[in-house]
């Protein structure tokens, strides 16, 4: 099958090799913090230094981790796709950079990245790499304590909505991979594609709250799940 409109959804099992947490397996981030303390606005309004903490220290992370086979396995798909004359959009709900660090381009970060802020006051956003605190000054409109992660929390809309829903809606192959299906609105993109007539296919250490929901599924570690898809596929691409 020559799939020319691929779309791909990347959750926390994807990095879980290169030692970045997950977050609702047994010993999950959501084990050790409660969601509504770190991953919502009125959190944040709470506790801003529990908040800063939290990211803090996942944000300095960062600098240790490197890609896995899956990651690289994905960047080297979308050159083997863009080469056959196709185009792979990864959608990932991650907040690090381990995409880009394999050296994926078309990419598409809907809950934001640990390495950006944003600021509550004026809404400037930009890359950051040292700690926040709740004293950190915006550069632009001077502001103190409004610069937050640019994350997104619960009750708050997703980024690149717009083009994600566009994409489903035309892909001819849509593959989840590493995520729980417990979150909305990734856990719906697989309706989505199914509607539009796309093969869909879930790759996970073990199915998902909504496995039923695809076409084909594949279980394991990332590593190894990932890498030996990409191969299957990129055998066939141009056939
Ligand atoms: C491996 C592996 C290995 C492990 N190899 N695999 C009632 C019903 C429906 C929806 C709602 C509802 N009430 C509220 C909502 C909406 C809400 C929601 O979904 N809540 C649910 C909890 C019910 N959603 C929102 O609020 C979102 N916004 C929104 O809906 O806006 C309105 C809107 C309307 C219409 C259209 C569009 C928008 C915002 C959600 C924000 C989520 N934010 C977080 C934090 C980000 C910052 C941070 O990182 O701190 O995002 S929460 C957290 O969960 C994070 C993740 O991206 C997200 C998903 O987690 P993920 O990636 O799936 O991780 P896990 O841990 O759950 O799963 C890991 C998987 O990997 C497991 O399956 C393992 O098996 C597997 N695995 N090792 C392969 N080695």
């Amino acid at each position: 099958m020559n799939y020319r409109r691929i779309v791909i959804l990347t959750g926390a099992g994807v990095s879980a090799e290169s030692g970045m947490g997950t977050f609702r397996d047994n010993d999950g981030i959501w084990t050790k913090y409660d969601i509504e303390d770190v991953a919502t606005p009125e959190g944040f309004a709470r506790n801003p230094v529990l908040v800063h903490d939290f990211y803090n220290a996942r944000r300095r992370a960062l600098g240790d981790a490197a890609p896995n086979p899956a990651h690289l396995a994905l960047a080297r798909l979308e050159k083997a796709v863009a080469a056959a004359g196709g185009e792979l959009l990864l959608v990932t709900q991650n907040v690090d950079n381990l995409h880009e660090k394999a050296g994926s381009t078309n990419l598409l970060h809907m809950h934001g990245e640990l390495a950006r802020v944003k600021c509550d006051a004026c809404g400037v956003a930009g890359a950051w790499e040292g700690d926040l605190d709740a004293a950190t000054e915006c550069w632009r409109c001077g502001r103190v304590g409004a610069l937050r992660p640019d994350v997104v929390w619960f009750g708050e809309m997703p980024y690149g909505m717009d083009a994600i829903y566009e994409r489903l809606s035309a892909c001819d192959l849509f593959v989840s991979i590493g995520t729980s299906g417990e979150v909305y609105p990734a856990a719906g993109f697989v309706m989505e594609a199914d509607m539009a007539g796309a093969h869909t296919v879930e790759l996970n250490l073990e199915p998902s709250a909504n496995a039923r929901g695809f076409r084909e599924g594949r279980y394991g570690p990332a590593s190894e799940v990932v890498s030996q898809w990409v191969e299957d596929l990129v055998a066939k691409l141009g056939s």
